[in-house]
């Protein structure tokens, strides 16, 4: 069934260079509600299940190593069509072929430092929500 939310996380190269406000600011202006919202810091342990998809590929330890080496932001955004919007929003994997505009065009590093993550499917949304809050946490 299709929903109307996607997650999403700020990752540690974005609050290191103190995008992390600019980034939400994009993220409000394009008409996002956010429905949970928390710093959090995760263990390698949390990085591997989180990306376990990835686990087989030859980048996933250099990914492991990038998503904790410090704090990130998680959130939970509702739109409609959130998750195919927020793809639309943070643009390309690889920022030099993000298009203008788009938050990873504008705050990427690289293809590994990308600045944001965002759900590739309505299921993987509920999966990746319920990963870092509980539904006390959800608004
Ligand atoms: P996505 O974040 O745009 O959905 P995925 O293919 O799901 O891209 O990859 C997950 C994350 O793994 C990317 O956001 C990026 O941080 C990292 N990654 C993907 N491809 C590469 C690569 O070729 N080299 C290094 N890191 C990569
Ligand atoms: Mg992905």
């Amino acid at each position: 069934m299709a929903t109307n939310r996607t997650f999403t996380m700020l990752k540690p190269d974005s609050l290191e260079k103190g995008y992390t406000g600019a980034i939400l600011e994009k993220i409000n202006a394009a008409g996002f509600r956010i429905v949970a919202m928390k710093m959090t810091h995760m263990t390698k342990r949390d990085a591997e299940a989180f990306y376990a998809v990835h686990s087989e590929r030859p980048f996933f330890g250099e990914l492991v190593e990038y998503m904790t080496r410090g704090p990130i932001v998680a959130a939970i955004l509702e739109k409609d069509n959130a998750v195919e919007d927020f793809r639309v929003l943070i643009g390309a994997t690889n920022p030099e072929e993000a298009a203008d505009g788009t938050i990873r065009k504008l705050y990427a590093a690289s293809i590994g430092e990308n600045a944001v993550h965002g759900s590739d499917s309505d299921e993987n949304a509920a999966i990746e929500g319920a990963f870092h809050f509980s539904g006390r946490e959800m608004f």
